[in-house]
């Protein structure tokens, strides 16, 4: 499973190709199967039906946990890094990790949960999340991790959407210098959830929680109750493994589903491969486990292959703009896998927050989540590794369970700014508009994927159609991705950023109709439009085009700003609030009423020189209004 060389990958590659299943059941054969399956695969992408290693049996948490106590039983699993650097950390062995595994398996099964529920868990980056996420997958209950800085709307839209039993949260959380309570912000959002029994609250920040009797119970309390004792759930392949939910062009976040077999190949095999990871090293995922890089790449990939890894709790710039830095040389950290948003961020705060660290551990820099400009690879080549770290910019999706396309650390010859080559096993198309394929190389289309691997999602929960209709019908027999891409003259691959109405925000997905729909739950909003723009950090701030039923002004229109965000804040999230927002009368609409937001990508890019063409508008009087009130 293994590819050491750049002619091994090309082999690989080309085995993959010619063919497809012989080459993944040779990979699967690494893991531990109750039972083989019988048929590798078995696909269509017209319905869709994606199925691998069909009638194989197995639990994920035997190939992470179970099968490395005998040899490395005492080598860290886990190493646990506070918010406060002040606070004592936790390493978690892989036979502590294990214990508590079962033991919380057992609290969530005295707690009703048994396989196939789904278990909402919103929590700190603890290793108790970690922990939460392993016990369901541990009895076959479907995970479905939101991230600790959602509202309790959109809490209470997913565990709705997905009807689970049980919520696994905490009192509270700490990030940087803030605390923020989570347990009541559960309490809000469970208001309208009736498919909730239990709610299992860790102590964190001994913040004061309201305990609901009969309803709400301490985790602390619970282990007291169980053994350590949880055999694992034996499941099929292509049983659910957990939820996601991820935003679209459209409506509300879809629950992304992944099945136990592929899922784990293929996180598996593309974290050994992509970071070229070796036995004993140390691997540093600064997300969060509420994203699918957190998922892929703290929790499963690196478990399923022994690695060590490690959980951060906090945020980069706290105390100070060095604490990555710290944890690196703290731990003597081999891999680090980040985004082109902290990048940038740090850059900012000068050399010197680098420079009196030691950083003679790292072995790979990984990049992950948005496009990286030239400026941030660079920093990130020179300041951090020194010249002597290979950085691997791996493009993929929540969508796609692991890294699609990516250099093979210290394999592929890198090029800033291109994700470079499709692993083996991907096989990537350019389209036009219409579908149809472009070929050769120095060109750009849409990326689509033409042929399945292991990682690919199965539907989307609850609602099979939505997943035929968003991924699948937009190019026929092709997985649509949403990102433009461009093929230069060697074939490798530089992703663009999306084509369709998602924006990527700090590495974060969030789609413009969410936002608007949010801006337009405010009293007294008429109407609005979300686009992108550039920004110098996030990659891509949020502009808003907002019209009243009263045209704020002075320090009204301040007023009516604020409490805007603050209900973006209140229905999505902090991390969805607009970075802009300019008052209009009008919005610019074609004579059939849709919005022409290319026009205001235009201005809000500050680009009002060329705006295209314009003779479908309604009122062109409205963009000359929309032009000068510009911000
Ligand atoms: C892993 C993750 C997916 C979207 C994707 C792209 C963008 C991610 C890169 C990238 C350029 C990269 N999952 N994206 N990685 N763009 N280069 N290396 O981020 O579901 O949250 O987002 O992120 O647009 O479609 S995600």
């Amino acid at each position: 499973m293994r590819i050491r060389t750049f002619d091994e990958y090309q082999a690989a590659y080309q085995k993959s190709v010619e063919d497809p299943e012989e080459f993944w059941a040779e990979i699967a054969q690494n893991f531990h199967w109750r039972k083989p399956w019988t048929k590798t695969l078995q696909w269509n992408f017209t319905e869709p039906n994606v199925k691998w290693f069909i009638g194989g049996k197995l639990n994920i948490t035997e190939n992470c946990l179970d099968r490395h106590l005998a040899e490395q039983g005492d080598q860290p699993a886990i190493i646990w890094e506070p918010n406060d650097p002040a606070e004592a950390g936790v390493t978690l062995t892989y036979k502590m990790l294990f214990d508590q595994v079962c033991r919380f398996a057992n609290v969530l099964k005295r707690n009703g949960v048994q396989k196939g529920d789904r278990v909402c868990i919103y929590m700190p980056m603890v290793p108790e999340l970690a922990i939460a996420v392993l016990a369901c997958a541990r009895i076959g209950a479907i995970h479905s991790v939101v991230f600790g800085g959602f509202s309790a709307q959109s809490i209470a839209d997913r565990i709705n959407d997905a009807q689970c039993k049980v919520v696994v949260t905490a009192d509270g959380a700490y990030r940087g210098n803030k605390e923020i309570p989570l347990k009541s912000t559960v309490d809000d959002a469970l208001i309208g959830c009736p498919s909730v029994e239990k709610v299992i609250v860790l102590t964190r920040t001994r913040t004061p929680v309201s305990m609901l009797k009969g309803r709400d119970v301490w985790w602390e309390q619970e282990l007291k109750q169980v053994t350590a004792e949880c055999p694992a759930e034996e499941m099929d392949a292509e049983d659910m493994l957990f939820i996601l939910y991820t935003s679209g062009s459209t409506g509300k976040p879809k629950g992304v589903v992944h099945t136990c077999g592929g899922y784990m190949v293929y996180a598996a095999y593309t974290f050994q491969n992509v970071f070229q990871y070796e036995a004993g090293q140390t691997h540093f995922c600064t997300a969060d486990i509420g994203w699918i890089t957190g998922h892929s790449y703290i929790v499963y990939g690196p478990l399923a292959c022994g690695a060590t890894s490690i959980i951060f709790e906090g945020v980069p710039t706290y105390p100070d703009a060095g604490r990555f830095w710290d944890i690196v040389d703290k731990y003597k950290v081999d891999i680090l896998y980040t985004a082109p948003t902290a990048i940038r961020s740090l850059m900012g705060f000068g050399l010197e927050k680098v420079e009196n660290h030691d950083l003679s551990s790292l072995q790979v820099l990984g990049s992950v989540g948005e496009p990286i400009n030239e400026e941030a690879w660079h920093w990130y080549d020179e300041h951090i590794g020194k010249g002597r770290c290979p950085i691997v910019d791996t493009w993929w999706q929540t969508e796609t369970g692991g890294i699609l396309i990516s250099p093979l650390a210290g394999i592929t010859k890198t090029k800033p700014t291109y994700a470079t080559l499709p692993l083996p096993g991907v096989q990537p198309i350019l389209v036009d508009e219409n579908g149809k394929e472009i070929e050769g190389n120095g060109v750009s289309g849409n990326l689509c994927m033409k042929f399945p691997w292991p990682g690919i999602l199965r539907t989307t929960y609850g609602d099979h159609e939505r997943c035929r209709q968003t991924y699948f019908a937009t190019y026929p027999g092709l997985y649509f991705t949403g990102d433009g891409c461009l093929r230069d003259e060697d074939g490798y691959y530089r992703i663009t950023g999306r084509v369709d109405d998602v924006l990527n925000v700090s590495g974060h997905r969030i789609g413009t109709a969410e936002v608007e729909n949010a801006i337009n739950m405010h009293t007294g909003v008429v109407e609005s439009a979300v686009v992108g723009y550039p920004h110098d950090i996030k990659g891509q701030g949020i502009y808003a085009y907002v019209i009243t039923d009263q045209e704020p002004n002075g320090h009204d229109a301040d007023l009516t700003k604020r409490d805007i965000l603050a209900t973006v804040s209140r229905v999505i999230g902090p991390i969805a609030k607009p970075d802009k927002i300019q008052f209009v009368t009008g919005l610019p609409k074609t004579r059939s009423g849709k919005i022409m937001r290319r026009i205001l990508r235009k201005i809000a890019e500050g680009d009002t020189s060329n705006l295209g063409d314009t003779t479908t508008l309604l009122d062109p009087a409205v963009v000359e209004e929309i032009k000068a009130g510009a911000l």
